[in-house]
């Protein structure tokens, strides 16, 4: 299948000193990782509005913790896919290149992604409710999940380290987030649905700022009626296309 990008998206990419791309769970689909809603969302059992927050797992942190067990064991065996490996490549060809995600799951950065900013935590880190003392994956699972990990220090409960529902983003992630976004001069939205606040409120500040807004989605979404180009279809074929064109634009023609 052929990808339609427009000479209007290359001539801003070209141009571009500020570059970022904003990413959600779609990003990250077809590495094997479920989403969280629409069409592809696959939690039947386990709702994020349900779990993916402070009271249910004070009410039953067993269950919150199986969940995440679940995810890690998927997000462990899994790969980064040609779309997370496309965005690694095109940060090293152009001036300034950031990556705002939604996703916990890391795996821009094993793409080799450098300049991520994570808004909402990542699920290889762990730590203590009490004493805040971080935990590796290898020190809690199968040492105490499905039972409850706790902490050494304090007997503690320890807990993904991840934003819920209901708690505030990481204050210096957030931080450099939108001034990435209020400074960019091409932003991309790619794979998320855009209801969840304050993350879903990125692209529109760089839109504000004038930034050309590009989404990439198989779906339209919330945000699509805002953008200037709309690229239906998956990322991890849109991607790859796009930075292949990109090369293409960007590098002088041969004497
Ligand atoms: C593809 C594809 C392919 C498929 N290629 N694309 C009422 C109004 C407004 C706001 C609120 C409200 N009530 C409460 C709030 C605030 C709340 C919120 O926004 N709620 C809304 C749901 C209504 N937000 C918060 O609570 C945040 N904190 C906060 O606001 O603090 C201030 C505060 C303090 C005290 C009290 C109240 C407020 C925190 C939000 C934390 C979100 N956490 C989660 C879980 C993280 C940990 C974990 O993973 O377990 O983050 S929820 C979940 O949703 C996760 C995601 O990062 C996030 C966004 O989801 P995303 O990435 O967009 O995924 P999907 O599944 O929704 O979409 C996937 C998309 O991919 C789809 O469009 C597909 O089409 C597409 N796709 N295949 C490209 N191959
Ligand atoms: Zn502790």
């Amino acid at each position: 299948m052929s990808v339609e990008i427009s000479g209007r998206l290359l001539s801003a990419l070209v141009n571009a000193q500020r570059v970022v791309a904003f990413t959600g769970a779609g990003v990250s689909a077809e590495s094997g990782v479920p989403t969280f809603r629409g069409n592809d969302g696959i939690w039947e059992k386990f709702k994020p509005e349900e779990l993916a927050n402070l009271n249910a797992f004070m009410r039953s942190p067993e269950l919150v913790w199986e969940w995440y067990a679940h995810r890690k064991r998927i997000i462990a065996e899994i790969q980064p896919n040609p779309g997370h490996y496309a965005l690694a490549k095109m940060e090293q060809m152009l001036p300034h290149f950031a990556i705002i995600t939604q996703n916990i799951d890391n795996l821009h950065r094993r793409a080799g992604s450098k300049n991520v900013y994570e808004l909402h935590g990542n699920i290889e880190r762990n730590y203590c409710m009490k004493c805040r003392t971080p935990y590796s994956d290898d020190e809690i699972i199968g040492r105490d999940v499905p039972c409850l990990p706790r902490c050494r220090r304090c007997n503690g409960l320890i807990r993904p380290d991840v934003v819920w529902f209901g708690e505030l983003l990481p204050e210096d992630e957030w931080g450099k987030s939108v001034s990435a976004a209020e400074s960019a001069d091409v932003l991309f939205s790619i794979g998320t649905s855009g209801v969840v606040y304050p993350a879903a409120s990125i692209p529109l500040m760089a839109k504000r700022q004038g930034a050309f807004i590009v989404e990439i989605n198989p779906q339209p979404t919330l945000l699509t009626d805002h953008v200037d180009e709309f690229l239906l279809g998956a990322s991890g074929v849109i991607l790859p296309e796009l930075y292949s064109r990109f090369i293409l634009e960007h590098q002088p023609p041969e004497p």
